[in-house]
């Protein structure tokens, strides 16, 4: 079922993003995201609309203009100026492949086409549907959230805090993770027209999934290999960044994911879904190896 999922993203993404002229561009957006990313963001928005009995076919635009926003942070967060991280996904990152320019533009353009995407495919969507998916997307990519997210993630390398520490944690959570798995399922209950209590009751989830998932990537960080997590590990600490490891050590950290998890649990078993319990199970699973 997951595997389907994938496949379909996928072939998706390879139709909506064909290699055209000028060359370069279209090739550098595609090698990132062609990589083998684990496409959490676009299953997450397509399993959303599936529980709410939509027809997955209809958000698949979406959904893809979802990995898409996701991959160009991906490509920007590697850049020397950034994270400067030389791989990703397992392999080189995008400007070790295509050089610094092109990697910015590729972002800049996978940033752009997204939305184009959405507007272009969702051939079933009113445009009432689609003026509040784009709104959701551009609050979730700019200043009130990734770009946001980000910036507040840099100076708190530098250790420039403008609230205390623990406020400052909960931002770079919540708008450089949560905010994208915020947007996956959104989007899925504007597409099935879902009620304001369900939105809501799966946002909450969204929202602790997103935290979780972002405690789980620090933590791997710490206790993870490169060939585990396909990039460079042991970073964070290097560039004395503040996480919730870093903050409160590994073990405490470990704790309050497999915390999260647990709500994240509670909000979204009564829906029934195999591929959400799978994610849910595979970070239990691998944090308990570990205690
Ligand atoms: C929107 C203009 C604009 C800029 C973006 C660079 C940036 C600002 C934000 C960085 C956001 C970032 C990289 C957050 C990290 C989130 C995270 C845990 C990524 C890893 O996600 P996975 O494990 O990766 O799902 P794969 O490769 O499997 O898709």
């Amino acid at each position: 079922m997951m595997e389907e999922l994938i496949n379909l993203v996928n072939k998706k993404l390879d139709e909506y993003l064909e290699i055209k002229y000028p060359k370069t561009i279209f090739e550098s957006m595609k090698y990132t995201l062609s990589l083998k990313g684990k496409r959490l963001r676009p299953i997450m928005c397509l399993e959303t609309l599936r529980m709410l009995g939509g027809k997955i076919e209809t958000a698949l635009p979406t959904a893809c203009a979802i990995e898409m926003l996701h991959v160009q942070s991906l490509i920007h967060d590697d850049l020397p100026c950034m994270d400067n991280d030389d791989y990703r996904r397992g392999q080189l990152s995008n400007h070790k492949v295509y050089g610094e320019a092109a990697a910015v533009l590729a972002g800049d353009a996978l940033l752009t086409y997204a939305p184009q995407t959405i507007i272009e495919k969702s051939t079933d969507l009113t445009s009432e549907q689609i003026l509040k998916i784009i709104h959701e997307y551009t609050k979730a990519a700019g200043v009130y959230g990734l770009i946001g997210g980000q910036i507040v993630d840099i100076e708190s390398e530098k250790q420039q805090f403008e609230k205390n520490k623990e406020e400052t944690l909960a931002y770079i959570h919540i708008h450089k993770t949560a905010v994208l798995f915020r947007l996956a399922i959104k989007t899925a209950c504007i597409i099935a027209n879902a009620n304001d209590d369900t939105t809501l009751e799966l946002d909450g989830f969204a929202l602790k999934f997103g935290e979780a998932f972002q405690i789980y990537d620090d933590i791997m960080d710490e206790i993870s290999t490169f060939e585990e997590m396909g990039k460079t590990i042991g970073k964070d600490k290097q560039a004395k960044k503040l996480t919730y490891t870093s903050l409160y050590g590994v073990e405490k950290a470990i704790n309050k994911c497999l915390v999260l998890i647990k709500e994240c649990h509670d909000i979204i078993d009564k829906y029934g879904s195999e591929i959400f319990n799978e994610f849910l199970g595979k970070i239990e699973k691998r944090l308990n190896t570990r205690k």
